[in-house]
């Protein structure tokens, strides 16, 4: 497990990035449970895998919204046409691309963004950030084709929407978006996007996807308890520092030099360093001393963490991993004491 937090246009995006290969898939699942949304990358010259499957089974198991990454879309043999297909066939009709390829192989230099209609160009081995240009109508036909059930979902529940694609064919991309969003939320779809990683082509485009269609932090809600042991009146927690603090411990690991470290998410409120917090499995006392947030190797000690942040802190002597209290009870697995 690696973790990564990324600033972009005044979001934050906490990154957890899970092995793919089969020996570790065990670990994939147990930290997979702090994500709130999942990116599936997927080989675009394999298509779909065994560990793909696997990986979509967890999700449908803890109830994660997620898309399909096409990988390694410059490699030689890599195809759009043939990953779909790969996908469709394994996780049905409901996989849908939200963008096309701009050239294949060593050629992609690109994609065309279905939904915003446009097109996305990208410097080989640039900066990650596209220049953009007009929708050419020759594409028209390949989107038409390519949205017919993103068109159908995003309409669904709403009867002047619905009303609007049986009569015109398609929905207005202003109503789109809120569409996508909602049926990507709600499991509906699953939506494909694609890049070449070593080459930096589709970055900004998958940023900007994750930014502006992906789950949103206030549309979680938790529940649990009052108090300790999933006693007391039942409480809802959200992604919101104005809220108690609740968090709860997914991954203890032994590190050779800094000791045990616990990684946690903060589900609600503010975390501020030294806290002293009740865990809610054990009914015990825990100081929260030197926090951190971690970008790849590096810990980095931090005076506070907010909802929905990842954080790490060492030299607690036991494991504070409490995942399966956290799931059973429902309830978040650390809260301040003087939440009441
Ligand atoms: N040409 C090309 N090479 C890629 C691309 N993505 C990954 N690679 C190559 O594949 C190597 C492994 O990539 P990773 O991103 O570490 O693969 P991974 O699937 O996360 O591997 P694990 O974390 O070990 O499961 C990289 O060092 C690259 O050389 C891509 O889009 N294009
Ligand atoms: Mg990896």
């Amino acid at each position: 497990m690696a973790l990564h937090a990324l600033r972009r246009q005044q979001r934050k995006n906490n990154f957890i990035d899970l092995p793919g290969y089969g020996t570790f898939i065990n670990e994939t699942k147990a930290s997979l449970i702090a994500a709130d949304a999942a990116l599936i990358a997927v080989d675009a010259h394999v298509g779909a895998q065994v560990t793909t499957e696997k990986v979509w089974d967890f999700c449908t198991e803890y109830d994660i919204p997620r898309a399909f990454v096409l990988t390694w879309m410059d490699r030689e043999l890599a195809s759009f046409e043939r990953s779909m297909e790969s996908l469709e066939q394994v996780f049905g009709r409901n996989v849908v691309p939200l963008q096309l390829p701009i050239g294949s192989e060593r050629g992609f230099r690109g994609v065309i963004d279905l939904v915003g209609m446009k097109a996305h160009m990208y410097t080989l081995g640039g900066d990650g950030n596209r220049k953009s240009s007009r929708f050419h109508k020759r594409w028209k036909k390949m989107r038409n084709k390519r949205m017919r059930s993103l068109w159908k979902w995003s309409a669904e529940g709403d009867d002047e929407l619905m009303e609007e694609f049986f009569r015109e064919g398609t929905i207005p991309i202003e109503d789109l978006i809120p569409g996508v969003r909602k049926a990507i939320v709600a499991e509906k779809i699953f939506p494909v996007l694609m890049v070449s990683s070593t080459l930096n082509v589709g970055t900004a485009s998958l940023l900007t996807f994750l930014a502006d269609v992906f789950p949103h932090p206030d549309e979680h809600a938790q529940e649990g308890f009052k108090e300790p042991g999933g006693k007391g009146d039942r409480v809802e927690r959200k992604y919101d520092d104005g809220q108690p603090l609740s968090l709860f411990v997914f991954k203890t690991l032994a590190d050779p030099f800094a000791g045990r470290i616990n990684y946690f998410k903060v589900k609600s409120g503010v975390l501020k360093n030294d806290a002293t917090l009740t865990d809610f499995t054990r009914g015990s006392q825990e100081r929260f001393q030197h926090i951190q947030v971690v970008q790849g190797k590096q810990l980095t000690e931090v005076g506070d963490l907010h909802a929905g942040d990842i954080g790490a802190i060492a030299k607690i002597e036991r494991s504070l991993y409490g995942r399966h209290a956290w799931r059973q009870s429902g309830a978040a697995f650390l809260q301040a004491r003087s939440d009441s």
